[in-house]
């Protein structure tokens, strides 16, 4: 059976990560039975990263490669009915969700100054105790150097925003009037964008690309359809 090592649930999302989200999605939209780890170290992971994979002898880490080895594996259909250019849509949104749309999540959390205090509280909860408070500095500081490294960490906090503002207008515009991106039936992209933008809608951190996402009535209806489709136990709090 799949082992999926990734970060505990949080904020009623299935866990804190988005990438994690992303496997378990997918996992479950392309029925493979799998076992949540969550106690995970990211230092064992063969990326540094979490999540990470174990299936028979197979360790593998970053959930492109992981989606890319399950698909081979098990035959994965979920996107089988795809045209090319569906194809191609799916990929380039999907490199969006994970190249850029996640460091909107990581600015809502870890850098705006309103949501700081409360989300340090939140996170020093997974920390042990006392060396928690000591490195949590360092973690938030790690962070800053990633978010500056990709770059997206120089732009003024008004063009970051504005920049989500846009990706959430094009999810927007890519799901027009269906209920799933691609007509009736979820596919690999559902299932990329529910764990992206709910990561960024559900927990209580209040940001302007959150605000945004709100008003964007089906697209919200999107992310509540797959939430109560793939996690019925946890409320859909967004
Ligand atoms: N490209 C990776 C990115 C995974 C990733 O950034 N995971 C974050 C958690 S959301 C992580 O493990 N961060 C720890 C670190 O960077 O040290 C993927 O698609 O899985």
């Amino acid at each position: 059976m799949v082992r999926l090592f990734q970060v505990p649930p949080a904020y009623g999302l299935s866990s804190g990560s988005p990438f994690c989200a992303r496997i378990e999605v997918f996992l479950k939209l392309a029925n493979i039975p799998y076992e949540s780890v969550t106690d995970a170290d990211p230092r064992k992971s063969p990326k540094g990263k979490v999540p990470w994979i174990e299936d028979g002898g197979t360790v593998l880490g970053d959930s492109g490669f992981i989606i890319e080895y399950l698909t081979q594996k098990y035959n994965v259909e979920l996107d089988a009915g795809l045209t090319d250019t569906q194809r191609a849509i799916a990929h380039t949104a999907g490199r969006m969700l994970t190249e850029t749309f996640y460091w909107y999540i990581v600015q809502s959390r870890w850098l705006e100054p309103d949501n700081w205090s409360s989300f340090k509280r939140d996170f020093l909860k997974i920390l042990p105790p006392v060396i928690g408070t000591l490195i949590l500095p360092m973690i938030r500081k790690k962070i800053r150097g990633q978010i500056n490294g990709h770059g997206i960490g120089l732009h003024t906090r008004d063009e970051l925003w504005r920049m989500c503002c846009r990706d959430i207008d094009v999810l927007t515009t890519l799901l027009g009037d269906n209920d799933y991106f691609f007509g009736d039936k979820p596919t690999t992209l559902d299932g990329d964008v529910y764990s992206f933008l709910a990561s960024l809608v559900l927990p209580p951190f209040a940001s302007p690309g959150k605000d945004h996402a709100k008003k964007q009535a089906k697209l919200m209806a999107h992310c509540r359809r797959m939430h109560e489709q793939l996690f019925p136990e946890l409320t859909f709090t967004g």
